[in-house]
């Protein structure tokens, strides 16, 4: 007997059952497009990092100093170990390639939002524009509120990870970090710069504000990197 040989006939053979729970179910994901986010995604019992919780409202967190900076001062410079550094106006950083995404937040003080809508520049695209050389291997990330934070040049070029200035549709708010802030979705949140003002390329790693101040260097929250007592 063949693997492929016909199922056993009855009168309800012929055609696939239609309407059992299951394949109203299957059919209904499908529509909706369910587990099919266009980027790598985690299983989803491994969505809620170890020690996390949901909120639905988004948290301001921050060292106190919420800068005001109106568009017509603002500047994004890129520079350090690229082959051609940038400084770019508003209107500069608004002709770049534009990107959506959606994704989680996970802050180390252990909540989490799932499902924020940004847009903005992908980091990517960033670094076809800039061309690290060859010794960059760390990124520092440089705020208009003094804030600095480090991050390999790896983590950095996540497929995920943007240079945003909307959230949900809207301009990024200045209490959450507008005109601009970085998203690098798979680290504890203090990794995304807020009022982001420089990203300098450097060949080796130096810590930022929290990485000095007792927070883990690498900050993957699935690993529970928190301290720097866990490296
Ligand atoms: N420039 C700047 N960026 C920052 C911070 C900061 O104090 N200054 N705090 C970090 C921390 S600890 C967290 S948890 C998130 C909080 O971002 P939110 O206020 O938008 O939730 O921003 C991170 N980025
Ligand atoms: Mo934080």
């Amino acid at each position: 007997m063949s693997d492929d040989a016909d199922p056993p006939s009855s009168p309800d053979a012929a055609s696939p059952p239609a309407d059992t729970k299951l394949t109203v179910t299957k059919r209904s994901w499908a529509r909706q497009g369910k587990f099919l986010t266009g980027r790598v995604t985690r299983p989803e019992e491994d969505r809620l990092p170890p020690g996390q919780h949901l909120v639905r409202d988004w948290p301001v967190l921050d060292l106190g100093q919420q800068p005001r900076i109106p568009l017509d001062r603002w500047r994004l410079d890129v520079d350090g170990l690229v082959e051609a550094p940038v400084s770019w106006d508003w209107a500069a950083f608004q002709s770049q390639k534009q990107t959506r995404e959606t994704t989680d937040i996970h802050c180390v003080t252990t909540w989490s939002r799932y499902d924020n809508h940004w847009e903005g520049v992908a980091t990517r695209d960033l670094l076809d524009v800039v061309m690290p050389r060859a010794d960059a291997h760390f990124v520092m990330l440089h705020s208009y509120d003094g804030y600095t934070t480090n991050i390999s040049l790896e983590d950095f070029a996540a497929e995920d990870a943007l240079i945003v200035h909307s959230w949900e549709g809207q301009p990024l708010t200045r209490e959450h970090g507008g005109p601009v802030r970085l998203v690098v979705p798979h680290l504890y949140f203090w990794k995304s710069a807020k009022w982001l003002k420089r990203i300098e390329f450097r060949s080796f790693d130096k810590r930022g504000f929290w990485e000095e101040n007792g927070y883990h260097n690498h900050a993957d929250p699935w690993k529970e990197e928190r301290y720097s007592a866990d490296e």
